[in-house]
């Protein structure tokens, strides 16, 4: 039976994984764990600072985990603001996760990692159109510069060691559940929390910055099918390219104005557009595609109405057409 330990569980995606994993595994073999308290009322919860690596050892050795899924993490965003303690908690992490799985492998209990790298780990230089698995990686931000370092110390780690350790380059996640911190494509779950509340949208990047995007179903599925195939498969031990839907935020304007024809948006680029900028727009997967059969299955209207539909049911408010926005400040 797995034993399956979740670090970083209260954020965006954390919190969707637990439910999943408990759906999947059962509850019973599912432990979420934050530095903060248990904010989603998952069925087992330990406290856990990521920088801990003492008691990190210690979790995993009282339930006998099998499993770790290492999350927690500073975004692009916030990554900026406190670029040093970004690189600290970002690499840190990692390396804690990745020397007890050493260890414990050498003592004849495996762990089986995963570790969210980014599209943030590619740069200026990099092919932006259909990014190829690999190619120029030449990121200009601190998070970048942490997720391409520690997708090199995955690859690392599962050559020198032999650490089942796996990896997937996450797009900007969509979801409504749990609000994301810090990043860059942030704008992207803003929208619709506007769209569903009248506001006009002041959106932070350009109308034409197209971003590599996913819905949270999609991005759950990528990481539990990744995490469950057979380690014959896995070919790619630095981080996989996974591609869901890639738009612009004019074009995400678009597909809200096809359920709500009112919504309003201006734009106001600011320092996140620099980012955004240096980032790909669209990937090649075909190496998840050809190891692990990954396939997205949400495209860009199918998630517009879910997200919309969603939020207006949070916030009980009927999503009504031709209703009038308030005015854009700009
Ligand atoms: C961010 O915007 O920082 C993240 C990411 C693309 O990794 N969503």
């Amino acid at each position: 039976m797995e034993k399956i330990l979740v670090i970083g569980a209260n954020g965006q995606i954390g919190s969707e994984l637990v439910l999943a994993l408990s759906a999947q595994h059962g509850a019973d073999s599912v432990i979420a764990s934050d530095i903060g308290s248990n904010v989603h009322d998952a069925a087992q919860y330990e406290q856990l600072d990521v920088l801990d690596a003492a008691r990190m050892e210690q979790l995993i050795a009282r339930h006998q985990v099998t499993q770790v899924y290492q999350l927690a993490a500073m975004l692009s965003v916030t990554s900026e603001q406190a670029p040093v303690k970004a690189w600290t908690l970002n690499m840190d992490g990692l390396l804690n996760i990745l020397e007890i799985a050493r260890e414990r492998g050498q003592a004849g209990m495996p762990l089986r990692i995963f570790w969210p790298s980014s599209i943030a780990a590619f740069g200026p230089n990099t092919p932006a159109v259909n990014t190829p698995q690999t190619t120029i990686m030449d990121p200009v931000t601190m998070y970048g510069i942490s997720k391409l370092a520690g997708e090199r110390l995955c690859d690392y780690y599962f050559h020198k060691f032999g650490v089942d350790v796996r990896s997937i380059r996450y797009p900007g996640i969509i979801s409504y559940k749990s609000p994301p911190g810090g990043g860059t494509t942030d704008y992207a779950i803003a929208i619709f929390h506007a769209a569903v509340q009248r506001d006009c949208y002041r959106c932070y990047l350009g109308p034409d910055t197209t971003l590599p995007m996913m819905y949270m179903p999609d991005a759950i599925r990528a990481t539990t099918l990744l995490m469950d195939a057979p380690a014959a498969q896995i070919g790619v031990r630095s981080s996989y390219n996974v591609a869901g839907v890639s738009f612009s935020p004019s074009e995400l304007a678009q597909a809200i104005r096809r359920v709500l024809p009112q919504f309003e948006i201006r734009y106001a680029p600011d320092e996140r557009q620099v980012i955004a900028a240096s980032w790909p727009q669209s990937l090649d997967d075909s190496c998840a595609r050809a190891d692990w059969n990954w396939q997205p299955q949400v495209d860009l209207e199918q998630m517009t109405a879910d997200m919309l539909k969603n939020i207006a049911a949070q916030k009980a408010i009927p999503l009504t057409v031709g209703t009038e926005v308030r005015a854009c400040v700009i």
